[in-house]
């Protein structure tokens, strides 16, 4: 069952059981042993995010003074980023629905003080298929907008094992995360919240 928060926006609360969240965060460390997470900076200002970042899968997103894109290897170690756990790849066949596997899987990790202000996504050339979002750890305030900045927007609390699919026409919704509630899960040893989110970069051919 899902709620939908906006055309398009629908919101799987606690779709993961602690045992899979469990299994996807042992993942997802894995990950980051090879492809440690970096610090990624706006493009022309270079200001540092207060967001981490890493990704697998074949592609990866990553900003810098250059700026935002998505390529095949580590900002800092220049290594192809590695392969997409199969776990997580599973979760884009239940709930994505779309046969083209993702490209890529970026992983964001908030501190207790880290933010993302309010942004679209459309470094993909393909804007048809979803993005799948799954929150693990601290809870996050997440606010969705409509397609225009200055549309109204509401709030969310994404907690930890919520999916988030954003399709049709909040593909290209304004987003943002206003901030990480400190203290709200224990999956995370050393607290705040990673968010996954999976990703098509190119069309399907
Ligand atoms: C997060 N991540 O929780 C947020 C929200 C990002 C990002 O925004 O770009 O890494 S995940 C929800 C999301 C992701 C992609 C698109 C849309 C929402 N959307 O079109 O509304 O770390
Ligand atoms: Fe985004």
């Amino acid at each position: 069952a899902h709620l939908e928060v906006a055309p398009g926006a629908l919101w799987f609360r606690e779709a993961l059981a602690r045992e899979a969240q469990a299994a996807l965060l042992a993942d997802i460390r894995a990950v980051l042993e090879e492809a440690p997470l970096f610090t990624p900076a706006m493009p022309r200002t270079g200001k540092p995010f207060s967001v981490r970042m890493s990704n697998c899968g074949p592609l990866g997103w990553v900003s810098d003074a250059a700026g935002y894109r998505y390529q095949p290897f580590h900002p800092n170690t220049r290594a192809p980023w590695p392969a997409m756990p199969p776990a997580l790849a599973a979760l884009w066949t239940t709930y994505a629905a779309v046969p083209a596997p993702p490209e890529a899987c970026l992983i964001n990790y908030y501190g207790p003080d880290a933010r993302m202000s309010l942004h679209q996504d459309r470094d993909e050339a393909d804007f048809t298929a979803p993005v799948l979002s799954l929150s693990l750890g601290d809870t996050a305030l997440f606010r969705i907008g409509g397609e225009t900045r200055g549309d109204a927007t509401r709030s969310i609390r994404l907690a930890s094992g919520d999916i988030f699919l954003l399709s049709g026409p909040s593909r290209l919704a304004f987003h943002g995360i206003d901030r990480i509630l400190p203290g709200t899960s224990t999956l995370l040893a050393e607290g705040g919240r990673f968010n996954l989110t999976l990703r098509r970069v190119n069309p399907a051919t």
